[in-house]
């Protein structure tokens, strides 16, 4: 029972000035790559501070076992899409066999075009984030990022980086293509952290 909320469902769960949306808005600088249809000319390397570097081809992303979740993103331009299903691959598990060391404390997410976004290593290897190859049931289309994203649904969706070529630890923060323009290093939509002077 509910007591004349129009909305009870998304209650609680649509941070601050967000305004949910059911479309699937695409947001991204630069162009969207183009693959070849067996993927031979992609793959993911793991690196930085590691002792194991390590570079996954996209068959050997599809061994890893597999998860499904299901979150909501949150744009820091103010628009929010909920239940997102995704499919793919924990954080933790894919780079656990590439071995982070001790030191490493942030990681810089190298996606193509030399695009970059960087996260604090708690939140990379947080349980709810993974890289995900599909959407609510299907293979990511080339504009979502496909062949494979980042999904970190408990920051702002910038921080999700789309076409993905590259996971590199390291010691210090340094700011990404976002965060370099004036976006927040940080990044939490609870706290509207949507600017470097929030
Ligand atoms: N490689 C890359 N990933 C990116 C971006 C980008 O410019 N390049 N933009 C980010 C931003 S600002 C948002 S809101 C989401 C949008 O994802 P969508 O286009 O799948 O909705 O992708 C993020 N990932
Ligand atoms: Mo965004």
């Amino acid at each position: 029972m509910y007591f004349g909320k129009s909305k009870p469902q998304t209650s609680g769960r649509v941070p601050p000035n967000q305004n949910v949306t059911t479309t699937f808005p695409v947001l991204h600088h630069g162009n969207v790559p183009y693959y070849k249809a067996d993927l031979s000319d992609w793959n993911l390397k793991i690196f930085g501070l590691v002792e194991c570097p390590i570079t996954y081809t996209f068959e050997k992303i599809l061994d890893f076992p597999s998860v499904m979740t299901k979150n909501d993103i949150h744009c820091v331009t103010g628009w929010s899409k909920l239940d997102n299903g995704w499919e793919g691959v924990s954080t933790e598990i894919l780079t656990k066999e590439a071995k982070p060391l001790a030191e490493a404390k942030h990681v810089i997410i190298h996606a193509e075009e030399g695009w970059t976004t960087n996260l604090p290593i708690q939140d990379f290897l947080h349980e709810t984030s993974l890289v995900a190859h599909s959407h609510n049931g299907n293979s990511l289309t080339p504009e979502h990022g496909y062949p494979l994203r980042l999904v970190v649904p408990h920051l702002y969706f910038w921080k999700s980086a789309k076409w993905i070529r590259a996971i590199e630890f390291v010691k210090e923060d340094k700011p990404g293509f976002w965060e370099k323009n004036g976006y927040h290093m940080y990044g939490n939509p609870w706290k509207e952290q949507r600017f470097t002077w929030d």
